[in-house]
C-alpha cells in the first residue's frame, strides 16, 4: 500500500514548546511549594494536561491532597501561565528540517496531519505560521483517550479518509509510539526514548529526518 499521509505530534517534533510546559509548571509548582525539575518534565511529554499535573503531585507524594476539582483549577492555572508564554513563538521556533518535510509531502502528495494531545495545538501551529500546511489538525479536546490509545491518530486517519497502512505517524514520545503502533501505522520516533517498544524508524533530530527512507521502509513493510 502506498504511502498516503504523515501525521505529526507537534510539540518535539514540528517544534519545542516544552520549555515553555516546564517554566508554567515550574511557576505553579514553586507556588504550591512543589519540588519541580526538568527531570521530570521529561515525564510530561506528551502526557495531557491533568495527568502532568498528578504527576507532579505524586513525586511530592500529594497525589490524595485534591480533588479532581481542584486539580482542574490549578492545571487551568498553569494553562494560564503556558498560554501567556506561547504568545513568544514565532516561525524561529519550526525545528530544523520541518519545513523541508512539509514541502517533500506536498510535491509528493502525501497529505499532512497533527495528532496533538494539546488544546493549545491550534495556537502554537497558527503562531509557527506553518496552520495551512496541514489537510487536518486534530482537535484535542474532542478526543477522550489521550495517548498511548490511538485515539488521535485514528481520527486524523479517519478524516483523511485513509486506512492504517496508508499513514506514517511520528513521535517523541514513548507514550506517542505506542499510539500510532496501537493504530496499526507505521511509526517513526524522532530522539525517543522508549523502554518497551520500538518505533518502525528512528532519527535522532528532525535535521536528520530522510523522506526517502521513510518511503522505503513503508514500502517494504506492504
Ligand atoms: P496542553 P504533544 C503535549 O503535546 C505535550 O507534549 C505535553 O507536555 C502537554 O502536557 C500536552 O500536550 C497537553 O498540552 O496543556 O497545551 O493541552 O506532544 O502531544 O504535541
Ligand atoms: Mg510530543
Amino acid at each position: 500500500m502506498k504511502a498516503k499521509a504523515f501525521i505529526f505530534d507537534l510539540d518535539g517534533v514540528l517544534t519545542d514548546t516544552a520549555r515553555y510546559h516546564y517554566l508554567a509548571w515550574k511557576e505553579l509548582a514553586d507556588k504550591l511549594g512543589y519540588y519541580f525539575d526538568q527531570e521530570i518534565n521529561e515525564r510530561l511529554k506528551g502526557v495531557s494536561r491533568i495527568k502532568s499535573f498528578q504527576i507532579i503531585l505524586e513525586v511530592n507524594n500529594a497525589l490524595n491532597k485534591y480533588t479532581l476539582e481542584e486539580q482542574e483549577k490549578f492545571a487551568n492555572e498553569k494553562n494560564d501561565i503556558y498560554v501567556e508564554l506561547i504568545k513568544n513563538v514565532t516561525n524561529n521556533d519550526i525545528l530544523p528540517g520541518i519545513n523541508e518535510l512539509l514541502e517533500k509531502c506536498k510535491e509528493s502528495n502525501i497529505k499532512c496531519a497533527v495528532a496533538s494531545a494539546s488544546k493549545n495545538a491550534f495556537s502554537v501551529l497558527e503562531n509557527l505560521g506553518i496552520k495551512d500546511k496541514f489537510d487536518y489538525i486534530s482537535d484535542a479536546r474532542l478526543i477522550k483517550n489521550t495517548k498511548p490509545d490511538p485515539e488521535v491518530f485514528i481520527d486524523c486517519m479517519k478524516a483523511l479518509n485513509l486506512l492504517p497502512n496508508e499513514c506514517i505517524g511520528f513521535e517523541d514520545a514513548e507514550a506517542g509510539i505506542e499510539a500510532i503502533q496501537a493504530a496499526k501505522m507505521m511509526s517513526v520516533g524522532i530522539n525517543v526514548t522508549c523502554n518497551n517498544i520500538k518505533p518502525t524508524l528512528e532519527f535522532k533530530s528532525t535535521s536528520e529526518i530522510d523522506f526517502d527512507k521513510i518511503i522505503e521502509v513503508h514500502n517494504s513493510l506492504n
